[in-house]
């Protein structure tokens, strides 16, 4: 079986969304990100991937495969038939490639990722800045279109949803862009992404009680 080590609401959400999507189970390891502790066995998590990062998702064959837009493509590679991702050489593979790209830096590294782990104000003010650009050129592309590529949800969308759930705590209020807080409701809606966002919104509350 597939496992998952991830922590409530990171990055890792889009690997559970894009599982649960694909119909896949898997066990899942929460990890504490900032002791690096996988909490199920106190065991050190950076044993299991030394970039001490989530998402890791261990492989059938025992191998550890790390990168969201990786293991992302991974899973939806495990059912070809559920369209998750186009298939690979067909060119809306490269839109899912570009997409995945930007979301994971410029909305994840270049803005979410030094909201919740720096919190310094000084050092925010430049991602702070661009990030209403970046949300932009997304909102802009999604005006009129169901999905990030193509006419069916596919792991872009897992990645996005995540994204586009941290930017309100983040500060960033996404009503300011009707076609993308349009897609959002829809994409919170799926009965996958839904249930997924609910396990891990009752994880976070344990882990922060
Ligand atoms: N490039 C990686 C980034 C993964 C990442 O930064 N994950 C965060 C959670 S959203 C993390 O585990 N951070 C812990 C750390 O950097 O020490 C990806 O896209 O998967």
């Amino acid at each position: 079986m597939l496992q998952l080590y991830f922590w409530p609401m990171a990055c890792s959400l889009a690997s559970r969304i894009a599982l649960m999507e694909a119909g896949i189970e898997a066990r899942y390891h929460m990890v504490h990100l900032w002791t690096k502790k996988v909490l199920d066995d106190d065991g050190d998590f950076r044993a299991v991937s030394p970039k001490g990062a989530v998402p890791v998702l261990v492989l059938e064959n025992g191998e550890r495969l790390t990168e969201s837009a990786a293991v992302l493509q991974y899973i939806a590679d495990l059912r070809p038939e559920l369209g998750l991702a186009p298939p690979p050489g067909h060119p809306d593979r490269y839109r899912l490639q570009e997409w995945l790209s930007f979301i994971g830096t410029e909305l994840h590294k270049g803005f979410l990722f030094p909201t919740f782990w720096y919190k310094d104000d000084a050092a925010l003010a430049k991602p702070r800045e661009r990030i209403g650009q970046n949300v932009a050129i997304v909102a802009a592309h999604l005006a009129g279109r169901e999905y990030l590529v193509g006419e069916r949800f596919s792991v872009a969308d897992a990645h996005l949803a995540w994204a586009l759930t941290l930017l309100r705590p983040a500060g960033v209020d996404v009503a300011q862009w009707p076609d993308l807080a349009g897609y959002l409701a829809r994409m919170q809606a799926r009965p996958q992404v839904k249930a997924a966002i609910g396990i891990e919104t009752q994880l976070w509350k344990t882990v922060t009680a």
